[in-house]
């Protein structure tokens, strides 16, 4: 079989798996990120993530991640939703869930789904020898254990174990998989292999698939036909920029993350600068404006995977309910679910954050409740909440 229609069969296959796309680019096709990544960097723009400062070899570098690799493999995992995905943001008494976080955890699902493609990938391949794909020999080129320590839990795992080469003349297909948690610029790489631009959000956006996506890839010593990259087509469009709630963007293309609401929710440890808090409206997991202003996304449809389609409980969950959860409680609660990462303590600081920005004065009496609670942040949390509704 040649490169070509090994390429063929594998989009054929990852649309079969439910993939919304499927493209390839070389790791070393990348090459502007070192900078810009030490830019943004220095710049303080990631915050309390001090895990992007770390590695940045590999981040910055995913021919120096692993070096056997030849073709990256980028995939697009659609959430697009059914519903307004802003409509939350309208019920003060309730908060707004990112879209993302309204159903299943995505690491879980696009892991497996790529784990299913790559060994898919060894198998198609290694049935063929002598085919003319070439790819690493050695047995080193399966796995590099270096690359696959863990960042932030989960991480990338060789897609599948195989027995020992047969002969010398047998060169085995080295495969890793990846999904957010590896130090892997996923975005520049899914512009060089064409799924879409980073637009002005900073986000990959698809003239297909508008901006709700998630972005998945196979790294594989195969060396596989690859694609053209992927034009800017944001325009003099600045709908993004202009609706983000906190100024999060000092310039296009450019994001301070400690400005950005989906930090301060999901990332930021302790108290969040007062100034910020007020601005945070009802958003108690992730934000969405930027990505739901883009006009490209009139052309997306809605995820097949109903896995990600909104729990009836997380459209708007009322405030008041959410507050109450004890650990025990918001485990129940978000099992399976992304939100469950953050845990109790900075999930009810942002409940209540939403409280204080609700204006309405029932909801006093919860936050005056919280007032005491053990955790140092949610306390601050809910004196600030209880004062703003008091006056
Ligand atoms: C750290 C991180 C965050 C941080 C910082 C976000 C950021 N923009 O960096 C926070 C917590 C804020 C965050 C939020 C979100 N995230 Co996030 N996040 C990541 C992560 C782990 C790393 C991103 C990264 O490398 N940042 C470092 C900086 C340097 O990168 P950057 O902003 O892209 O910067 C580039 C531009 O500034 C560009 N640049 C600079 N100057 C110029 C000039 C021009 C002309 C151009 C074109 C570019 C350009 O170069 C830089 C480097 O390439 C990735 C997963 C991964 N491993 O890649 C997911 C990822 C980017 N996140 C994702 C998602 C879905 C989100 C949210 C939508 C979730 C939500 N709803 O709350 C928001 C979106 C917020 C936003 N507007 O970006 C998806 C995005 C999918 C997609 N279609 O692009 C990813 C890829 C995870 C995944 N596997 O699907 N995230
Ligand atoms: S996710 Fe929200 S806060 Fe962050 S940049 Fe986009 S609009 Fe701004
Ligand atoms: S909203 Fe406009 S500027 Fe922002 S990413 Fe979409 S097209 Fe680009």
């Amino acid at each position: 079989m040649t490169g070509e229609a090994l390429k063929a069969r594998l989009l054929a296959r990852a649309v079969a798996e439910g993939f919304a796309a499927c493209r390839v680019c070389r790791p070393w096709d990348v090459p502007e990120v070192p900078a810009r990544l030490a830019a943004w960097l220095a710049a303080g723009h990631h915050g309390q993530m001090g895990w992007m400062a770390e590695r940045v070899h590999w981040r910055g570098d995913p021919a120096a991640l692993w070096p056997e690799a030849r073709s990256v493999i980028v995939l697009a995992e659609s959430y697009t939703p059914a519903e307004d995905p802003l409509a939350a943001l309208a019920r003060r008494d309730c908060g707004a869930v990112s879209v993302y976080a309204r159903n299943r955890d995505y690491h879980d699902l696009v892991k497996k789904r790529l784990k299913r493609l790559a060994r898919w990938l060894i198998a198609e391949a290694e049935g063929d020898e002598g085919s003319g794909l070439s790819s690493q020999s050695g047995t080193g080129a399966r796995a590099a254990p270096a690359a696959q320590t863990p960042e932030r839990g989960a991480l990338s795992a060789p897609a599948a174990q195989t027995p020992a080469a047969p002969s010398n003349t047998f060169t085995p297909v080295g495969v890793k998989v990846f999904v957010d948690t590896a130090p892997v610029p996923e975005k520049p790489l899914g512009q060089a292999a064409g799924l879409g631009w980073q637009g002005k959000h900073t986000n990959l956006v698809s003239r297909e698939l508008g901006s709700w996506f998630f972005i998945g890839s196979i790294f594989t010593t195969l060396d596989l036909p690859v694609d053209a990259p992927e034009a800017d087509h944001c325009g003099s469009c600045r709908a993004c920029l202009d609706i983000c709630p906190t100024a999060a963007f000092p310039a296009p293309y450019r994001l301070d993350a400690r400005r950005c609401i989906s930090y301060l929710t999901i990332e930021h440890k302790g108290p969040v600068h007062t100034e910020l808090r007020a601005r945070m409206g009802n958003r108690i997991y992730g934000c969405d404006d930027c990505l739901a202003a883009c006009p490209w996304n009139k052309f997306a449809v809605a995820a097949s995977d109903l896995r990600y389609a909104a729990r009836d409980d997380l459209v708007a969950p009322p405030l008041a309910e959410l507050a109450g959860l004890d650990d025990a409680g918001f485990r129940a609660h978000f099992s399976g679910s992304p939100i469950k990462r953050i845990g109790r303590d900075r999930f009810v600081r942002n409940v209540l954050y939403a409280i204080g920005n609700s204006g309405d004065p029932r909801l006093l009496a919860v936050a005056q409740r919280l007032a005491g609670d053990a955790d140092p942040a949610v306390a601050d949390a809910a004196r600030w909440a209880a004062l703003r509704l008091a006056i």
